[in-house]
C-alpha cells in the first residue's frame, strides 16, 4: 500500500506516462507510407530504384512493399535493406477470403495481389506507386489528398491510371474490393479496370481527386503530344515506364554506363539514364555477382 507521499510523487509519473502513450499513439496513427508491389526479381529491381528515388528527393514518409513468393530470397534481402516494411502476399496458398474469391476468378490473381495494399492499416494514408515508376521531385504533398486520387490515363482520360494513386488503408475497403472483384470482375481484366469501376465517381465528382498528369507521366513509346512535353516536361514529378519503355528491358553498356533505348526519343533516353544512374549507384553494389550477371547481360 503506498503512503500519501508516494502517491503524490506518482501523479507526475502517471501523467508523464499518459502523455507519452498519447504521443506514441498519435505518432503511429499519423504515419504515412509509399507502397509498391513486386511479383518477381525484375520488378524488384524497379522497386529498389523507385525506393532510392524517393530517398534521393528526401521524402518524409515510410516505404512499404508487397512481394509475392516469385521474388527470390537474395532479392528479398536487398528489399529489406531499403524498405521500412515488407509484406509477403501469397495469394494462391492462403486460406482467407482472397483465396475463396480466386476460386471463382483465377484470372484476377495479380489484380488481387495489388489490392492487398489496402491492408497496410498501420498507416493513416498511403500512395501506391507501380514498381515501374520513378520519382523525380519530392511530392510528399500527395498525402494531403483524399482517397481515391489519381491522374488521368492518357489512353482514356475519363479513367484514372492505377500506377499512382492516393488511398486510405482499410480492411473494410479491402473486403469490399474483393467482393466487388468476385461479383463484377474488371472491364480490362486488371486492377485498373476494377479500381475505375469501384471508384467510378472519380471521373465526374470531385476535381481535387484528379491529380496533375505530372504525378504520373505515362511514357508511351510513341509520345503523342510533343509540344506539351516541351512546355511542361520540367514539371514532371513521377514518370511511369509502361510496356516497352521499362528501364530493365533496355540495353545498358556496363563500360560506358550508358543506356540505349530501343524505343522513344531523347526525352525517354534521359529518364532511362536517370533510372540506370540510381541503379548503378545504389542497387548494383548490393547485388551478388551471380545476380549482376543475370540482370545486366
Ligand atoms: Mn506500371
Amino acid at each position: 500500500m503506498s503512503s500519501p507521499t508516494a502517491s503524490r510523487c506518482d501523479t507526475p509519473a502517471l501523467f508523464r506516462e499518459t502523455v507519452w502513450r498519447t504521443l506514441t499513439l498519435t505518432v503511429v496513427r499519423t504515419d504515412n507510407a509509399w507502397v509498391t508491389l513486386a511479383t518477381n526479381d525484375s520488378y524488384s529491381l524497379g522497386a529498389l530504384v523507385l525506393a532510392h528515388s524517393l530517398k534521393t528527393v528526401k521524402t518524409a514518409h515510410k516505404l512499404a512493399i508487397l512481394i509475392t513468393p516469385g521474388v527470390t530470397a537474395p532479392m528479398k534481402q536487398q528489399i529489406e535493406t531499403v524498405f521500412d516494411e515488407v509484406k509477403v502476399v501469397d495469394v494462391l496458398d492462403s486460406r482467407d477470403q482472397t483465396h475463396l474469391a480466386l476460386m471463382c476468378r483465377p484470372e484476377l490473381g495479380v489484380t488481387f495481389t495489388k489490392l492487398h495494399c489496402w491492408t497496410f492499416t498501420n498507416y493513416d494514408k498511403c500512395v501506391f506507386l507501380d514498381a515501374d515508376t520513378l520519382v523525380l521531385q519530392n511530392c510528399d504533398e500527395l498525402f494531403e489528398r483524399e482517397e481515391l486520387s489519381a491522374a488521368p490515363d492518357p489512353g482514356w482520360p475519363d479513367c484514372f491510371n492505377s500506377g499512382v494513386f492516393v488511398y486510405k488503408p482499410s480492411q473494410d475497403t479491402f473486403g469490399q474490393l474483393l467482393e466487388f472483384a468476385r461479383t463484377k470482375g474488371s472491364f480490362d481484366g486488371g486492377d485498373q479496370g476494377l479500381l475505375n469501376m469501384f471508384f467510378k465517381e472519380w471521373s465526374n465528382t470531385d476535381i481535387s481527386k484528379h491529380l496533375s498528369f505530372t504525378y504520373n507521366v505515362v511514357w508511351s513509346s510513341t509520345y503523342s503530344y510533343l509540344p506539351a512535353l516541351k512546355q511542361f516536361g520540367q514539371n514532371m514529378k513521377i514518370v511511369h515506364f509502361i510496356a516497352s519503355s521499362k528501364p530493365w528491358l533496355q540495353s545498358f553498356n556496363t563500360e560506358t554506363r550508358l543506356v540505349t533505348s530501343t524505343h522513344g526519343g531523347s526525352g525517354l533516353q534521359e529518364l532511362l539514364q536517370l533510372w540506370w544512374d540510381l541503379f548503378c549507384h545504389h542497387v548494383h553494389p548490393g547485388l551478388s555477382t551471380e545476380m549482376v550477371t543475370y540482370y545486366t547481360t
